[in-house]
């Protein structure tokens, strides 16, 4: 029904991810050096929005953490700014997009990765990436509506794979 559906036949093994760059990440002027990250890396975007979210929004986003004690103060969070809200292609790029994220907790991210870059505290980690493939299903289809989505394709995808 969603975005996966209009996806070519040949791009079997393709995946898309929903990454945001948080509002701690826009107020401190990150959302290029996180864009450049997916873009060196190979990773084709294929929707984005600048937008700032509802705190109901939000819940819906973090469903499954709704029984954590800091689940009312990260959706008042993420929902007291901009976000920059993206959907990414590219292969395995659920796993690969976690692996540049880092861990959860900027203090146990490796450098090298984003968090372990840019930032510093649990709480203010300045970038969302879904975890799993069925997350990542049920995140763009929250966040983008079909029409968002932009069908194209970049001149190095022919050398990116092969
Ligand atoms: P991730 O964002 O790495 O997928 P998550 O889904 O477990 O992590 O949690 C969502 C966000 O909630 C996380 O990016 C920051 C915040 N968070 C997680 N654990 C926390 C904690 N122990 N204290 C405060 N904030 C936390
Ligand atoms: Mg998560």
């Amino acid at each position: 029904m969603g975005f996966y559906s209009r996806m070519p036949a040949s791009s079997a093994d393709m995946e898309r991810t929903f990454i945001a760059v948080k509002p701690d990440g826009v107020q401190r002027g990150l959302c290029g050096e996180i864009i450049k990250r997916f873009e060196t890396r190979g990773f084709k975007l294929v929707a984005a929005k600048f937008v700032q979210a509802s705190e109901d929004h939000m819940k819906k986003h973090y469903l499954d953490l709704k029984d954590m004690p800091f689940y009312a103060g990260l959706c008042k969070y993420m929902s007291s700014g901009p976000v920059f809200a993206m959907v990414w292609e590219g292969q395995s790029i659920v796993k690969l997009a976690r692996m540049m994220l880092g861990e959860t907790n900027p203090a146990d991210s490796k450098p090298g990765s984003i968090r372990g870059d840019l930032c510093i505290n649990i709480g203010r980690n300045i970038i969302h990436g879904s975890d799993t493939l069925d997350n990542a299903k049920m995140e763009v289809d929250l966040w983008f509506k079909a029409e968002e989505f932009v069908n194209w394709t970049p001149c190095s995808q022919a050398f990116l794979y092969e």
